[in-house]
């Protein structure tokens, strides 16, 4: 099972390269892979394991973040309604993006960044994307809300952007036009 000792922190070159296509099918290597990072964030939110092991509580982790250039990542979260989205995918990739935008009023956090960085995170307010499932499965996902945000702060580790690139530095928690603040 990951622990944070298995997560790479801000300044470590691998989380600004650019990851490489998982080729399908993939192999047993990958899915295992793939699988330990969603059991990462599952047991982060489940509070006894999260103590027993010293897990930093997390919404989503992708394989750059544990040191494994490919196209992965996990998602396991629950939307302001309660419904549950809980994804591992193999190459996802963002097929379609509404031009309004979208932040979390209290900024962002990264399992890979050990400081807060406040600020407001433009990201698009709703997105389409595809993926393949654990199981081999190609899913399209029409994502608004926390979940959109968080599938987009993913996606960006598997091109080497971090969270804080978008903020502005010199007005951190300036009104964004037109977009949509939304509250965790
Ligand atoms: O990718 C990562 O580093 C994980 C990161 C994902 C994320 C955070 C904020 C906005 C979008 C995506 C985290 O999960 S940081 C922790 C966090 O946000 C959180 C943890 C437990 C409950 C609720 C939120
Ligand atoms: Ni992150």
């Amino acid at each position: 099972m990951l622990t944070m000792e298995d997560i790479i922190r801000d300044g470590h070159p691998s989380l600004r390269k650019v990851a490489a296509e998982v080729s399908m099918p993939p192999s047993e290597e990958d899915k295992q892979i793939l699988n330990s990072l969603l059991e990462y964030v599952i047991n982060s939110q489940n509070p006894e394991i999260s103590a027993q092991y010293g897990l930093r509580p997390g919404i989503g982790l992708a394989a750059p973040q544990i040191n494994v250039l490919k196209r992965m990542i996990a998602v396991h979260l629950r939307d302001d309604t309660g419904t549950l989205y809980s994804y591992a995918l193999f190459n996802p990739k963002i097929i379609s993006h509404s031009v309004e935008k979208s932040y979390l009023q209290a900024g962002e956090g990264c399992l890979s960044v050990d400081r807060a960085i406040p600020g407001y995170v433009p990201r698009y307010a709703r997105i389409t994307l595809k993926g393949t499932t654990l199981s081999g499965e190609e899913v399209k996902l029409r994502l608004k809300g926390l979940p959109a945000i968080c599938f987009q702060h993913e996606i960006d580790h598997l091109n080497g952007v971090m969270f804080y690139d978008y903020i502005n530095h010199e007005d951190p928690l300036r009104p964004i036009e037109g977009a949509i603040a939304i509250e965790r």
